[in-house]
């Protein structure tokens, strides 16, 4: 086993991490840039090593210094968490060379699922579903319209380095395709640095619905069910939650077998995420695959029983998978909200600053992995995510249950928080049923503003009223609104949304 791990990360995910490092004895150490100075993980690791500036170049991406640091300290592996390094093939072969195990894949297997079009095709040798489309970049305009007439419109423009959405243009028709395909290119050079484009099918509504997988470096390879990860808004994800509503066990098998051959096919090992797009007939497609742990793993954790940072660090020092397939199953459900610092009442920007007040939710089936703390002050620099809040239960409506229970009681002063966000999800009629795509949120989102222009029903004027409620909603001194931030419900008292036409309801935890 390994004795000094070096967390290549910040934040909520750099506590996971030191977390499972100290229930496995493994000594454990933190890296941070200016900015980070003070940050939790820094605070809770075994030892911290100062990088470099706050600008993340100079510091979180910063490979000569990491590797410097690592080898000062004695590591003798790097976890990268999510983001960052994590899908750096280069870091992944720098730390090989320098004799440090890098917590991942090869640098190889991220290479192959880097480029999609480079994925596209190894997944068309393997035989794996994936979206009717080109297999390489387009080279004409002449081509382009080929391909769309031959799969049918409407098509979907999309950059071969990308993913995320940057350099994606959906294509009704014939006639949008050439300024299109020029702006996709132009848009992926500019964002990657590679103008190579391809062609898809697009799929209407989809659910992106992705499956967890595991693979030790002896050739076993399980997969531990699906997350529904569709409630995002620009392509960045909100709140995710497994199992699916709509993947029953026959349809989890296929999908967990093919996310195995795509797996097998990337000689692929520890932790990854086969993305699927599923349309409104059930059909799953490839989309792509993710070389890294994720922000959403613990919906995965809670419903399996398992931990994937211990396993990720187990299968990194050559240990064998300590189950089979056949051992693995799901069981109750798991939702995840991603708590940040910004303001949903102001197009989401980024609200830093100190907490000032936290009072971090607990109780039954509720877990809070995160990297913030009261007194602490939320740089603008990095990923505005203050923490995750996973909601579990014996099925989907007491996660949701004690969810909604947990965000009642949740509070963070002195900065903005998408709290209220989550409370308007979770007591939403389509959220309830399960009926969700890719365009769910920017409907609801689209539902507030326009309740919001027009009669505000009373919860706003009720909302107007709550500062009489509780002392520390109070005004300030200055009249700047609540002197802690907004409250969002805790028992018996009203939300308080500062007097403004916010947009979220302010209503009763009972009314709710
Ligand atoms: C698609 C699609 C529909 N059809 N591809 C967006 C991010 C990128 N990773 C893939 N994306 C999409 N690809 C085809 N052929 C719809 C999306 C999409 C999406 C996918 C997953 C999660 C959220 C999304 C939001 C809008 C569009």
């Amino acid at each position: 086993m390994f004795k000094k791990i070096l967390i290549a990360n910040r934040g909520e995910i750099a506590v996971r991490v030191i977390r499972a490092c100290r229930e496995l004895g493994i000594r454990s150490v933190a890296v941070y840039s200016d900015a980070d100075r003070a940050s939790l993980h820094v605070i809770k690791a075994d030892e911290a090593y100062y990088l470099g500036s706050t600008l993340a170049t100079e510091s979180y991406l910063n490979i000569s210094r990491i590797l410097e640091v690592a080898k000062r300290a004695g590591a003798d592996a790097i976890h990268p968490g999510y983001g960052f390094l994590s899908e750096n093939a280069k870091f992944a072969r720098a730390c090989a060379e320098a004799g440090i195990k890098f917590i991942g894949p090869s640098g190889d297997a991220m290479e192959m699922m880097g480029s999609k079009t480079g994925a596209r095709r190894a997944m068309e040798k393997a035989g794996i579903p994936f979206v009717p489309g080109s297999l390489r970049g387009l080279t004409s305009v002449e081509e382009a319209e080929r391909v769309a007439r031959a799969i049918g419109y409407p098509v979907m423009l999309k950059a071969a380095a990308g993913g995320g959405g940057k350099g994606m243009r959906l294509v009704h028709g014939p006639a949008e395709l050439p300024s299109a395909l020029a702006g996709a290119k132009s848009e992926a050079a500019r964002a990657f640095g590679d103008d190579e484009v391809y062609i898809e099918k697009a799929i209407v509504r989809p659910r992106h619905i992705e499956m967890q997988i595991l693979a030790d470096e002896r050739g076993h390879v399980v997969y531990l069910g699906e997350r529904e990860c569709s409630i995002q808004r620009r392509h960045q994800k909100v709140l995710e939650e497994a199992p699916s509503a709509i993947v029953d066990e026959e349809m989890r098998c296929r999908m967990g077998d093919v996310a195995v051959r795509v797996a097998r096919a990337a000689n692929y090992t520890n932790a990854g995420t086969v993305e699927f797009l599923v349309d409104g007939d059930k059909n799953f497609y490839f989309l792509e695959m993710n070389t890294r742990l994720q922000v959403e793993h613990p919906v995965t954790e809670l419903v399996t029983g398992l931990d994937l940072v211990n396993l990720q660090i187990r299968i990194g020092c050559g240990g064998e998978l300590p189950f089979q397939q056949e051992d693995i199953s799901i069981r109750g459900h798991a939702i995840e909200c991603r708590i940040c610092a910004e303001d949903p009442d102001n197009h989401f920007f980024p609200s830093p600053g100190k907490i000032t007040m936290l009072l971090p939710p607990a109780g039954p089936g509720i877990r809070y992995d995160s990297g913030s703390y009261e007194g602490w002050t939320v740089p603008i620099d990095y990923d505005p995510l203050l923490a995750k809040l996973i909601g579990y239960g014996s099925d989907r409506e007491q996660a949701t249950l004690r969810l909604q229970r947990a965000l009642g009681e949740y509070f963070v002063g002195g900065i903005k928080t998408n709290i209220p966000l989550f409370q308007r999800i979770l007591r939403d009629s389509d959220f309830q049923a399960g009926k969700l795509d890719t365009g769910y949120l920017e409907r609801l989102l689209g539902k507030e503003r326009r309740r919001d222009s027009g009669d505000c029903g009373g919860a706003v004027c009720r909302a107007r009223v709550a500062g009489r409620v509780d002392g520390r909603c109070d005004k300030r001194r200055d009249g700047r609104g609540p002197e802690y931030g907004e409250r969002t419900c805790c028992a018996g008292l009203f939300q308080l949304e500062a007097g403004s036409a916010s947009g979220w309801p302010a209503v009763r935890n009972s009314e709710a």
